[in-house]
Order: structure tokens, then C-alpha cells, then sequence
């Protein structure tokens, strides 16, 4: 017999929807906050990837719930954005329009699956209530000195029609293309607003030491940061009497530099350069403008240089060496030139070999036709000789050249600051002025938000500025009397999603917060943060992750937030591909829809079915089979319910198995091993089924609070059939006793022809199958080289093993 979900989950929707069974309470101490990464409403609605990651933290939450915390479990939208501005672009609509219709989809969608959100709490990024604050935030960086225009050398992506963010351009078989289209970008200097986070490269480094997250993200955040500790060393050219500093990393092989680079467009070249090769040089330089970062570093390319007709001496061995310019130095890393080792450093090495430069051993190795990048004994390094560890030499080194006045210990980062200007028209206008005289003024507190002008249609502006630009009695305006001009840029997407984890703790009802710097605002951040439970895809563990950080960094400096941290924990859910292992995409054609789903086989198979698939974190293939082995096992749940009687007597018979599963699924839910915990509610329902026909009641009420974390809807249903009458959300979660799962054990005689040989200790009722096992496992060594001709099991006494 099967149930009819259909019937079933409206009912409670609409019964959770009248009770407001999700509201937000804060009656407790102990509190939960659990967050989902929130979605972007784009127009092709909810994936069946979404609801993975969010039945886990809706598992997690109604737990927690049941449990007696206090459970913030929101959900809202990331909703500037570029497709809703392309959309508005194609067809001459508004892109609020747009994004509204979407959410509205994605709202009901979710609402299908049975989500234990709390509505009231909906945030939208792109609100003017929302958005002002993240102006005020912006306005905050500001006064920190930690925002600025800077003339840079931004990646600009001509296809997108916008200056992207380092972290937003990825390497396509070593040419650099927008990580949204794959569309060509290009170096190219321009006045951009930049947020300094490299200030905040050291905190945002320590910050992570203490946080329950996955140790892959941990090290992408590490290497993103890129924190590498060494020493500036001037060169200094007597002839021309110019300093060239130089970063290394390995000053304890200065005894090998043998030449030293400059990148071409260190602004040093061109006073250093002789007459002679002038020409040769600027003609380089030429050529290096159009090559990209990812080229340059890429070290499968020939290395390619030109002498400068110049030489520099090595303040430690006072040798004379040449300067060359080669483009495998950039620019803005470090000071733009390096001493080359090419004994001991590989790109050196074949720069070196290539233009027949001196290469010289510092470092004892066997085989000296190669570079040799490992530790080892120096050797022709004065002060060194004899040193075996890099650590040691280091120390030596620099001190001498701190001592000789010729370097300092250096600390660089690969991280760099953030380009936080978009040519856009969909996202939050900058909170800014330009007086004529020049000057950048921040809009008062008071007259925020400024908000995105209504406009009847946006285009691009010819000039390469955003849409905004177009718009001439927006941009050129009066503040306070004075004539000014905004900022035609927006801010980048990542801008609302930076600190939505705090404005839906700041949310009374949708899209109504309340001033984020306040005292009632400060209680409630010291109620709910940290976020104690955050999952979202692993696409975000450098983005995202990081740029929330630093807000939120900042916004705890200036007292706005109480705690270091924004989310201390965080776990990545895996993907959910096609049935053949690709990845799910419109243009294959693969795409499964959950509105189907739902409809078909209901929105609890769902929930259950994408949690039983395997790990979490585990990206595994959509089946058609599993899902429909979901639902089979919930109509056997059904029919439990169904077909047992309850009664207030125990028979005692489900003791073990009852608290067993209790205390396993309990645990297995606190490490979000959800597919587990699953397996342990399947097997209770198994013992029931071994009943006959009565069943302890209070057994299968715990049983009902457990499985309505997973199907919620049912859950209610069963719970009303068996004759309760307030929701199932308003229970405990069940306890084990402890004392019911230690009588269960037996010892087992295991013999051989009749004598006693060892003895086990198994569960109560363990099969025989396993009981021979285990027994031969035991005894091994006794059966070697003997035939057993019969297994006699007596279940829970003895295994007698006959032989010959
Ligand atoms: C001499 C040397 C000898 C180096 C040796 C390495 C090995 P990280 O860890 O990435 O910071 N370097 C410095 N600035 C550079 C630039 N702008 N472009 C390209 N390369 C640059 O690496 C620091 C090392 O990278 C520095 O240490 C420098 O080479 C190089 F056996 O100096 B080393």
C-alpha cells in the first residue's frame, strides 16, 4: 500500500504556514544558527543540486530544534546580478521585474520540499533596505582607509563589458578568461574602487587555525592568501648609483646569484638601461604588454630576456653580475625584481641555460645538470660552509645583510587587493560623491540608501562605463549645494552575500531590519553568532568564504560584531551529476527537475533519496532506482504505522535495537553523517517488522521525531494517525538508555570437535553466518590445515567446528 504524498504534504505546508511553525523563538540559551548558502533566483528555477545541501542543514535544524535550542534557520536571495541585467538587456524589461518573478518560483519551490525556514526572516540583496546597509558597510571601509580609487591594472573582460575581480578570472589552457562564459580578459589600467584586504591578509590567515572546517579549504584559503617570509637585498648599480631591491625567499643561496631579473615594466629599467640596448629593450617591453599573467608564469613557455647593458654588485661577495628583464618576473609581486640562482631554482635555471649565463653550485648535489631546490650542505658560501639546514643559513645571512644595512626581513602575500568596481547597472550604487574640485564625499548616513535610478531601459554606455553612466541627471547632481557627480561603477555581487549572514539576524519581517549598528542589533548578534553550521558547494571556498571573512573582520574591529569569526563550521555538500557521472547542464540536456520530482514521488523521497545517495561531501550520480527505493522504504514506514497496534506496554523485545539506533543516529546527525543515520532508522523499522503485530508506543514516537528531521511530512501524518495532536515539531528529541544496550550481549563457546577452543562476545541474536565468521576469524590458527566437514551454530551458545 502507498500513501498519497500529494495530499499529505500540502496539508502540512499549509499547517506549518498557518502556525508559523518556524518562527524564530528565543526561549532558550542554548542556540543554532544554520545556514544555507544562499541561491541566486535565476530564471531556470531551483536544480536538483540545491536541495541536498539544504535537506542537510533542514535536518540538522529541526534537530537542533528538538533538541530545546533556539534555531535560526533562514533563507533569502542573492539577487543582483548580471543574467537579470542581460535579461533587462534583451528584452527591454526591468530587471527587478525579473528577479522578483524568480524568487517567487524559488520561494514556492522550496516551500514544496518541506523546508523548516523561517520566512519572516527573507532577506533580498538587491532592497533598497537591504542595500543600505551594505552601503553603510562600504561607507565604514571608507573611514578605515581600507577603500580607495587607485589607478590599476584591472582585468577587463570585453565580452562581459566589465573590470573583474582576481578571483573571478580562472586559466583556460593558459589564456586568462572570465570564470563566468569563459570570455577573453585582458590586463588594462583603469580607476577603479579597490577594498584593501591585503591589510587583513595576516588576520584572515590566523583566523582560520581555529575553525571546524574542511582541511581542503583551509589550504585553498592558505595558498590563496599566499604568505611567504623572506628578505629584501638592494643591488646596487655603482654606475648609474641606483638601489635595486630584490625579494627572496632563499637569501641562503646569494652565494649563487649569478645575474639578476627585472620585470619589463619595473619602472627602474628604463633609468638603468644603457644606450646601446636601449632599443632591444623597449622593444621587450612592447612585447611583454601583450602577453598575460597566466602566460608569463606558465613554465612549460621558453623563458625569454634581453640584457640591459648594466651590472649591479652582490652586496655579500661584492661580484659584479648583469641585469637582464624577463617577463617571468611580474611586476606587482614582490618589488619587481629578483636575484636569480639557476643553480637552485628551476625558472632561473632555464633562463640561464638558454642565454649561456653563469651558473654557480652553492649547495652540495650529485647531479649538477639540473637545478637542485632541496637542503643540503653549502658549499663556496663563505659564511655557510659547513650549515646544514636552510633555516639556520637563513638566519645567518640575513643578519649579515641587516647588519651591512643592505635588506630587511619581508613579508609578501599573493593576495592582492580586491577590485570592488563593476561597469554594471544591477548592483548597489557606491555611497559616493565627486565634488568638482575633485574631492570623494560620503553620502550622509541619513540620506542612505542611494538608490539604483528607475530607468525605462539600461544599454551600455559607449564609453566602457556602466548603464548608470547614461543617465546624466542621476549622475550629475547637487549634495548640500554643492554641484557633484556620482559613482557610475556598482558593486560587485559578492558585496550583499559578504554579510547576509547578519542581516537575517537583523530581519523583523521580509526585508525590514533593523539598524545594523545598534545595541538592540548587538544583543542579537550576541545571541546568534557565530553561524554554527554552514554548507554550501565548494565553488565558494576561496571567494565567498573570504571576502565574507574580511567584512566581517572589519565590522568586528569597529564593534559592530561580537565575535572573530562569521561561520565556525563549514562543511561542502558534493554535487548530484547525471545518471552517467557528467556533470548536470542545460546545453546536455541532463538537467532533473525537483518540481517533478516532488510531484511524482513527493517532496519526502526527495529529502530522503538525495541524503541516502552517500556522504554529504560525496559529488555522486542522480538514479532513478535509488529514488524509487526511497520511497519504497517510506511506504514500508507507512504501512508500519499502519499495520502495528501501539501499546503502552513493552515487551521489552525492541529494547536494544530502540536505544541502539537512538544513540547512533543522534551521533551520526552531530557529524552530519546523514546517509548513516538513515541506515540505523532502516534498521529499527526492520526490527519492527520482526514483531508481531504490537509495538511499544513510546518506541515508535521516537522513532517518528527522528524520521521527521528527514521527511517531515509524513513524520506529521503518522504522528496524528497514532492518535497525538499537536505537530511533531513540538517534541523531544528521543533519549537512550544506556543500561538497554549492554544487557544485550552474549558469549559464545567456540569449539573444536566439541572442545572449548575461545570465546565471543556478540549482540544478542547475531545471525550464524556471522557467528561462523567472527569464529573462524578467531580461532584461525587452530583450523589451519584441518577439513572442517561440519558447522554446528546453536544461536547466542556455541559454534562447534567438526574436522577432520
Ligand atoms: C632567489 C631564489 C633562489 C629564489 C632560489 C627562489 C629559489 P614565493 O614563495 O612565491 O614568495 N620572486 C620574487 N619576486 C618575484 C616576482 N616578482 N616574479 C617572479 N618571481 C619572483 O617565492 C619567492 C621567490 O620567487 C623569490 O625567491 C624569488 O626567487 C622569486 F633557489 O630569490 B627567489
Amino acid at each position: 500500500m502507498e500513501y498519497s504524498h500529494k495530499l499529505i504534504e500540502k496539508k502540512w505546508q499549509k499547517y506549518w504556514e498557518e502556525n508559523d511553525t518556524f518562527r524564530t523563538t528565543d526561549n532558550n540559551d542554548k542556540k543554532a544558527y544554520i545556514l544555507d548558502m544562499f541561491p541566486y533566483p535565476s530564471g531556470s528555477g531551483l536544480h536538483v543540486g540545491h536541495p541536498k545541501g539544504y535537506t542537510a542543514t533542514d535536518v540538522f535544524a529541526r534537530m537542533r530544534k528538538l533538541q530545546g535550542y533556539d534555531v535560526l534557520h533562514p533563507i533569502g536571495w542573492d539577487a543582483f546580478g548580471l543574467p537579470a541585467e542581460q535579461y533587462a538587456l534583451k528584452t527591454g524589461n526591468d530587471p527587478r521585474e525579473f528577479t522578483e518573478k524568480n524568487i517567487n518560483i524559488f520561494r514556492e519551490q522550496l516551500k514544496k520540499l518541506g523546508f523548516s525556514y523561517d520566512y519572516n526572516k527573507e532577506v533580498n540583496t538587491s532592497n533598497p533596505n537591504y542595500y543600505k546597509i551594505t552601503q553603510w558597510i562600504f561607507q565604514q571601509l571608507y573611514k578605515k582607509g581600507l577603500a580607495e580609487v587607485r589607478e590599476a591594472n584591472v582585468n577587463w573582460c570585453e565580452g562581459l563589458g566589465t573590470v573583474l575581480a582576481n578571483e573571478e578570472v580562472i586559466n583556460q589552457n593558459g589564456k586568462m578568461v572570465s570564470d563566468i562564459g569563459g570570455f577573453d580578459v585582458i590586463k588594462k589600467p583603469m580607476k577603479q574602487w579597490v577594498l584593501k584586504i591585503t591589510k587583513y591578509a595576516d588576520r584572515l590567515l590566523e583566523g582560520l587555525k581555529d575553525l571546524d572546517w574542511p582541511h581542503s579549504v583551509k589550504e585553498l584559503q592558505k595558498n590563496w592568501i599566499g604568505k611567504s617570509e623572506g628578505l629584501l637585498i638592494d643591488f646596487t648599480c655603482e654606475n648609474k648609483k641606483i638601489d635595486i631591491p630584490v625579494f627572496t625567499t632563499r637569501p641562503d643561496t646569494i652565494y649563487g646569484v649569478t645575474y639578476i631579473v627585472l620585470a619589463p615594466e619595473n619602472k627602474l629599467v628604463l633609468d638603468l638601461v644603457t644606450k646601446e640596448q636601449k632599443e632591444l629593450v623597449e622593444e621587450y617591453i612592447q612585447q611583454t604588454s601583450q602577453k598575460t599573467d597566466v602566460d608569463r608564469q606558465d613554465d612549460s613557455k621558453e623563458k625569454t630576456g634581453v640584457f640591459i647593458g648594466e651590472y649591479v654588485k652582490n652586496p655579500i661577495t661584492n661580484e659584479e653580475v648583469p641585469i637582464w628583464i624577463s617577463d617571468y618576473v611580474l611586476n606587482d609581486y614582490g618589488t619587481g625584481a629578483v636575484m636569480a640562482v639557476p643553480a637552485h631554482d628551476v625558472r632561473d635555471w632555464k633562463f640561464a641555460t638558454k642565454y649561456n649565463l653563469d651558473i654557480k653550485f652553492v649547495l652540495e648535489t650529485k647531479d649538477n645538470s639540473k637545478a637542485f631546490v632541496g637542503e643540503s650542505k653549502y658549499i663556496n658560501s663563505e659564511l655557510l660552509n659547513n650549515v646544514t639546514t636552510k633555516k639556520e643559513a637563513f638566519e645567518i645571512i640575513s643578519q649579515k645583510i641587516i647588519n651591512i644595512k643592505k635588506g630587511q626581513l619581508k613579508v609578501n602575500y599573493k593576495l592582492r587587493d580586491w577590485l570592488f568596481s563593476r561597469q554594471r547597472f544591477y548592483g548597489e550604487p557606491f555611497p559616493v560623491l565627486f565634488t568638482e574640485d575633485g574631492e570623494i564625499a560620503l553620502i550622509d548616513e541619513k540620506d542612505l540608501p542611494l538608490e539604483l535610478p528607475k530607468t525605462d531601459y539600461i544599454k551600455p554606455s559607449n564609453s566602457g562605463e556602466s548603464p548608470l553612466a547614461n543617465i546624466d541627471n542621476w549622475v550629475n547632481t547637487e549634495y548640500k549645494g554643492k554641484k557633484v557627480r556620482r559613482e557610475t561603477n556598482t558593486m560587485p555581487q559578492w558585496a550583499g552575500s559578504c554579510w547576509y549572514y547578519l542581516a537575517y539576524i537583523l530581519t523583523t519581517s521580509p526585508n525590514n531590519l533593523i539598524d545594523i549598528n545598534s545595541k538592540e542589533a548587538m544583543d542579537l548578534f550576541k545571541k546568534w553568532l557565530p553561524v554554527d553550521l554552514y554548507i554550501g558547494g565548494q565553488e565558494h571556498a576561496v571567494l565567498h568564504l573570504l571576502y565574507a571573512r574580511f567584512w566581517h573582520q572589519v565590522l568586528f574591529d569597529i564593534g559592530v560584531v561580537p565575535v572573530p569569526e562569521p561561520f565556525q563550521r563549514l562543511i561542502n555538500q558534493g554535487m548530484i551529476l547525471a545518471d552517467n557521472g557528467e556533470k548536470m547542464s542545460k546545453s546536455k540536456g541532463n538537467v532533473i527537475n525537483p518540481d517533478e520530482i516532488i510531484e511524482s514521488h513527493g517532496a519526502d523521497t526527495l529529502r530522503l533519496y538525495e541524503l541516502f545517495m552517500g556522504p554529504l561531501e560525496a559529488s555522486l550520480p542522480w538514479s532513478f532506482k535509488g529514488l524509487d527505493g526511497a520511497r519504497k522504504w517510506i511506504d514500508r514506514v507507512y504501512r508500519m504505522i499502519d499495520n502495528f497496534e501501539s501499546s503502552d506496554h513493552n515487551n521489552t523485545n525492541l529494547d536494544f535495537v530502540y536505544n541502539d539506533v537512538v544513540k547512533k543516529v543522534s551521533q551520526m546527525l552531530e557529524d552530519c553523517k546523514f546517509n548513516t543515520a538513515i541506515s540505523q532508522l532502516m534498521v529499527f523499522v526492520n526490527a519492527v517488522y520482526k514483531e508481531k503485530n504490537v509495538v511499544y508506543k513510546k518506541y515508535i514516537e521516537g522513532f517518528l521525531v527522528m524520521f521527521s528531521s528527514f521527511c517531515p511530512h509524513l513524520a506529521e501524518e503518522l504522528w496524528e494517525k497514532i492518535g497525538n495532536k499537536s505537530s511533531v515539531y513540538n517534541q523531544s528529541w528521543p533519549s537512550f538508555d544506556e543500561t538497554k544496550l549492554v544487557v544485550n550481549l552474549v558469549t559464545i563457546a567456540i569449539q573444536i570437535n566439541g572442545k572449548l577452543k575461545n570465546t565471543l562476545e556478540v549482540e544478542k541474536g547475531t545471525n550464524s553466518d556471522i557467528l561462523k565468521d567472527k569464529a573462524k576469524e578467531l580461532i584461525s590458527k587452530a583450523l589451519i590445515d584441518k577439513e572442517i566437514i561440519k558447522e554446528i551454530v546453536v544461536p547466542d551458545k556455541i559454534v562447534n567446528f567438526v574436522v577432520k
